[in-house]
């Protein structure tokens, strides 16, 4: 350790300082206090212990780092730029403009060296801890006496705000149980939040509340002393099995004469005047903007060297690794590669017609189990559900904090945190998770269901007791415009399979997919049904289909239904046939893909000419008229379901044949 912190020290973190205060007073827009307090113990983290690679910043065994307070971004552009990764001072002087790679919250994928978008106050904090379960569930399955090649820390800087959102407790509630040792957060103890003082609202003991969640706490009363905050955080690594928080006394735009310790500090420019003072005061120069003193840049830029170093080191250990452990070596590769192994599809199963009527939940465990041997790195679990969103996978073990390599995860009841956790674990690499509650609750992890979308994160979804058809459980249980919400996420595929034969299909285009999907699925057993009559190349890997043509070929009327009102409409399709009116039915379990399609497949599906068109889906009708048109109609639900047996709820809300059929034949003037 250090004896003392050094001019040069000094002057690196006021660098930070300035060059988040000049980013902001340039853009006119952005915070920076927080960067200007949290720089020091930021610039411990970064130069004395963050193993980082700037020239790559995908290698494997990095640490990983979150800002989980996205507002600071700039905070994390200026170490990025300084320690050298590609982020050049111009990346900096375009911060939070059209086109710049700084925008305005760290964008995972746009941003070389950003883990995680972060901006929604505890979602970092939540993603930290899946990419420290990612962690450790791979040096479990990897690592060997001598040979360790998955052993890496993940650090956060977390605010009072994401301390304060419920989605951070969740996650903390988790990483407690799970002894995440390698996981160590600073929290930045400003006290400060947008409306003032965090005495307005938040008063609780925060170290005592961590400690009885299990981590391991540390309180530093100046969070500008280096060495302290040094010294912590190697108390943090020594305690290996409990997670860390350092809760570091800083002070929200340090330096600024007029503003430091105000809410003032926090969402707007400090302003040229203010620049200029806070400049004077921490002995700086009042110009150029953007200013990186020779010596503070080769001091940061030696990171460069030593990730190179490092990496270089690490991949010895892999060859080593890999000579001793062949089989090991390549399963490690094709789990980083995310490419699914050879065969992986041959044990899925199959269904006829004749095949007894299965619930499609039920063939999502089956789809499950099958491909589990196969898919090695496929792991998750359920938020307290397991045995109704059929996840547990027999003989997959369960990930606990004394067994790291099982598969089946306890997420508890908290949807937040596994929908956070899960894209953490997805954006680590290495990992495919899988997570699942009802569809009503995927209310309950919105906000990480749109940003696994945002980032592309390649979590699949599961959600089951898709709609009325769950039946007694009533109103509270029953989703009603959940399907619409997620089909409005941009970016986010949403799969609700009509049969066991589309539910296998759906699984095997979620496991193909770089990105996220929803899986929606039924409680009730649904009929596997007849595609006798289903035009040819279709299928839900095109979103939709022709799943039963009509009589002759030449419809009159198209019937569009998803999940379990396919069979419904299947049975309308038969009383129209008989009152002399040509229906087609298609099935469209995945809008996303079918937009997806070339226009001249759309319109094969769904004919210009044929404007007699009625949607059927037990949810919000909104959004269907871009399928049916203004002259169509829609087969929904416009209210709340109730308590009651499914069957009845169906015919109650209209989702029989004979309704359906009754109002194609209105629409058909008929
Ligand atoms: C979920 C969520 N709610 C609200 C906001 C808006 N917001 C941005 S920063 C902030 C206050 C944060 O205070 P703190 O975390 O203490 O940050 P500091 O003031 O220290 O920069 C709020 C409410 C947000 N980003 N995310």
């Amino acid at each position: 350790m250090r004896e003392r912190t050094t001019e040069l020290d000094q002057r690196c973190i006021n660098t930070i300082r300035m060059l988040a205060a000049d980013a902001v007073q340039k853009a006119k827009s952005g915070h920076p206090g927080m960067p200007m307090g949290a720089a020091a113990m930021a610039y411990v983290l970064w130069t004395r212990f963050l193993r980082h690679n700037p020239a790559n910043p995908a290698w494997p065994d990095r640490d990983r780092f979150v800002l989980s307070a996205g507002h600071g971004s700039m905070l994390l552009y200026a170490l990025l730029h300084l320690t050298g990764y590609d982020l050049g001072l111009a990346d900096l002087q375009q911060f939070r403009q059209w086109g710049s790679r700084t925008p305005g919250h760290p964008e995972h994928g746009l941003t070389p060296g950003v883990e995680t978008t972060t901006g929604p106050l505890g979602q970092g904090f939540a993603n930290g801890v899946g990419m420290a379960i990612a962690e450790r569930w791979l040096a479990a399955q990897f690592n060997r006496p001598d040979h360790p090649i998955v052993d890496h820390y993940t650090y956060a800087i977390v605010s009072d705000g994401d301390l304060m959102e419920g989605v951070a407790s969740e996650a903390a509630s988790l990483a407690g149980h799970l002894k995440l040792g390698k996981l160590i957060y600073l929290y930045d103890q400003n006290q400060i939040s947008i409306d003032g003082s965090t005495d307005l609202a938040f008063t609780e003991d925060v170290g005592r509340r961590f400690e009885a969640y299990g981590w391991h706490v540390q309180r530093i009363a100046d969070g500008n002393d280096l060495e302290a905050v040094e010294t912590a955080i190697r108390a943090a690594q020594a305690e290996t099995s409990r997670a860390s928080l350092i809760m570091c006394r800083t002070h929200i735009g340090f330096g600024s004469p007029n503003r430091q310790d105000t809410n003032k500090a926090h969402g707007e420019p400090l302003g040229e005047d203010e620049v200029k003072l806070t400049k004077q005061r921490l002995g700086w120069p009042e110009a150029p903007p953007f200013l990186v003193p020779e010596d503070v840049q080769q001091e940061f830029r030696r990171a460069v060297e030593r990730g190179k170093m490092w990496e270089a080191e690490w991949r010895k250990r892999c060859e080593a690794h890999a000579a001793a452990f062949p089989a090991e070596a390549a399963r490690w590769e094709s789990f980083m590669s995310g490419q699914l192994p050879e065969g992986w599809d041959a044990a899925l199963p199959t269904y006829a017609p004749s095949d007894p009527a299965v619930a499609t939940r039920a063939v999502s465990g089956k789809v499950l189990q099958a491909v589990h041997s196969k898919l090695g790195n496929l792991l998750g679990g359920s938020a307290d559900l397991a045995p109704s969103n059929n996840t547990y996978v027999a003989d997959g073990g369960e990930f606990q904090a004394g067994n790291p390599s099982g598969r089946n995860f306890r997420f508890g009841v908290r949807e937040h945190a596994m929908g956070a956790t899960a894209n953490g674990m997805a954006v680590h690499g290495g990992l495919r998770p899988y997570v699942a509650t009802f569809l009503i609750f995927s209310d309950y992890m919105r906000p990480a269901i749109r940003l696994a979308a945002l980032m592309e994160a390649p979590v699949i979804f599961i959600f089951t007791h898709d709609s009325i058809g769950l039946g007694e459980d009533g109103p509270t249980h029953q989703p009603v415009e959940h399907l619409m919400a997620l089909r409005a996420v941009p970016g986010l595929r949403v799969i609700r399979p009509a049969d066991a034969v589309e539910t296998v299909d759906a699984w095997r285009a979620a496991l193909t997919h770089r990105g996220p999907t929803c899986l929606i699925l039924t409680r009730q057993n649904l009929p596997i049904l007849d595609r006798s009559r289903a035009q040819s190349g279709g299928g839900v890997v095109r979103g939709a289909y022709v799943l039963a043509e009509a009589e002759g070929g030449k419809p009159q009327t198209i019937l569009i239904a998803t999940g379990s009102e396919v069979a419904v409409a299947v049975g309308a399709q038969k009383i129209l046939q008989g009152k002399g009116v040509a229906a087609r039915v298609v099935s469209m379990p995945s809008w996303e893909l079918f937009e997806s399609q070339p226009q001249a497949y759309r319109d094969a599906v769904l004919p210009p000419a044929v404007t007699a068109r009625l949607a059927v889906e037990a949810g919000s009708p909104l959004g269907w008229f871009k399928y049916v048109g203004l002259g169509g109609d829609v087969v929904g639900m416009t209210r709340f379901g109730a308590s009651a047996p499914a069957k009845v709820l169906f015919e109650q809300f209209g989702f029989t044949p004979e309704n359906v059929a009754a109002r194609a034949l209105k629409l058909a003037g008929k």
